[in-house]
Formats: structure tokens, sequence, C-alpha cells
């Protein structure tokens, strides 16, 4: 299936509106993700292989916002627990409609993969069945933080014993020289990825309304008083990290 480069910010826009996950970046998700955040592909795959230490049988899946369904393939590339359902949600019917179509090409190519049900709908009205794994893969920063701790409470309540939730997201810091320094460092891994100065200013004023980073602290404290027993971080790449939270 082909997807172009992410071009949506090189011109100079007259105005700069909030960024949306329409049609337009549907086509170029798979370049723009990869070129703005850092350790991407790595945190995908290890979802996979961390999922498969998790899940348990007769459980059901959750990839919570699954934009194009990446977390989804890697769970079915992974996990081989008997009877596992996976369930893929995204409330952007463009990403929807293209990440069925790219979960169609992943069945045509490979046997006996784990079923998917891919849900048009926001996760703070999805009714959770009993899960063993749920992925939040830089979702929960786009939530309005007010909702951040019911909805962490319905996925620790989902969760049966043994299994976990994976939350990765951008990090915000504290410490002011911290904070300069990793904004300054993603800033320098964007421009090595290709993309200019106007393109970065830009992305930045189209996300800065919608999506709000919370620091490591906050997150760790929140998923503790949602009822997570054990928060543990497994990857940090500059100000991306992902972390794995034991009911
Ligand atoms: C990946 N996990 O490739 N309900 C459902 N979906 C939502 C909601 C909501 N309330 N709010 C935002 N989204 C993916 C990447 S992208 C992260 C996740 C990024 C969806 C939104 O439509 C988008 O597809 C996704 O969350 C965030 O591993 O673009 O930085």
């Amino acid at each position: 299936m082909s997807h172009d480069l992410d071009r949506l910010f090189a011109q100079p826009l007259p105005r700069i509106q909030d960024f949306v996950f329409n049609e337009d970046v549907v086509r170029v998700f798979p370049d723009m993700i990869k070129r703005s955040v850092p350790g991407y592909p790595t945190i995908v795959e290890n979802i996979g292989v961390i999922a498969a230490q998790f899940a348990q049988p007769h459980t059901h899946l959750y990839d919570l916002g699954c934009s194009l369904g990446a977390v989804t393939q890697a769970l079915r590339r992974h996990v081989t627990a008997d009877n596992c359902q996976v369930v893929a949600v995204d409330n952007s019917a463009a990403m929807v409609e293209r990440c069925r179509e790219y979960l169609h090409g992943q069945d045509s190519m490979f046997q006996e993969l784990l079923p998917v049900d891919v849900i048009e709908g926001d996760i703070l009205a999805l009714q959770f069945q009993p899960s063993s794994l749920v992925a939040l893969n830089f979702t929960l920063q786009f939530i309005a933080p007010e909702q951040r701790p019911a909805l962490l409470s319905r996925i620790r309540q989902a969760l049966v014993p043994g299994g976990a939730l994976i939350l990765s997201e951008k990090l915000r810091f504290e410490d002011e020289d911290e904070q300069q320094l990793l904004t300054d460092l993603h800033i320098a891994f964007k421009r090595a990825n290709g993309y200019s100065e106007l393109e970065i200013a830009q992305k930045r004023s189209a996300i800065e309304n919608v999506m709000k980073p919370d620091s490591l602290e906050t997150h760790r404290q929140r998923l503790l008083d949602a009822g997570f027993s054990k928060v543990v971080p497994w990857f940090q790449c500059l100000n991306f990290a992902s972390l794995i939270a034991l009911p």
C-alpha cells in the first residue's frame, strides 16, 4: 500500500489550524510518525514482544488509538496465546478505514493470525472486556487531562491478574534545563530526518493545543492512583518513553 512523504507543513500556511487526524494526515502518517517520534519502530515491535509475555488465553488485547494498526500488527506477529481477540479502536474515520485495509493485507499474507475487531469510536466510551494487554501507544497525550484518570481506572478494572498496560508518551520535564535540552535534541532529531525549520515550527503550533504531555512523575502517580501496583519504564529515547504498568 502506498504512503506519501510528510510535506503537510512544508509551505508557509496563512493560518495554522489545530492538528486533526484527517485523510491528509492518514496519507503521510507512517512517514510522519517515524520521522517525528524517536524510537517509534523499536517501541512498536517490542510492544509485540512484551505483549507475548503477558497475553493470556481467552482474553482481549486492546490497541487504543490504533491509527493505522502498527501495534495491532505487532501483537499479531508475536502473541501466540490461544483464543485471544485483538480490539483496535480509533475515533478517526479516515484512520480506521486505512487500518482495516492494512490489516486485510496482513491477513492475506499470513495464516493463523489473531482475529481483530477494528472499531471506529471514542476510547473514553469503550466497554472493556476482560483483558490481558492494553496498549496506549502515544494516545493518552491526546485525551483531555481531566479524562485521563477515569480512562486508566477503567483499563485497570478490565485487566486480569498477570496482565499489563503498555503506555507510550511524549514526556514533559519538570526541570526547566532538562525540558529545554530534550526539546532541542528532539528538534535536532526532526532536522536530521529532513524536516525544515518551517515544518518543525508550523507542526508545533498545530499540535500544541491538542497534545498535552505529562511528566514521568505525573504518569507514575496517576497510574498508581488508578490502582496499578507497579510502573516500570522499559524504553526512553530523548523525550519519548514507554512504560509497563502492572495491575
Ligand atoms: C501507533 N497508536 O501507530 N478515541 C479513540 N482514538 C483517539 C482518541 C479517542 N478519544 N483521541 C485520539 N485518538 C498509534 C499512534 S496517534 C499518535 C497513535 C500520534 C487517536 C487519533 O485519531 C490517532 O489516530 C491516535 O489516537 C494518536 O502506534 O499521532 O502522535
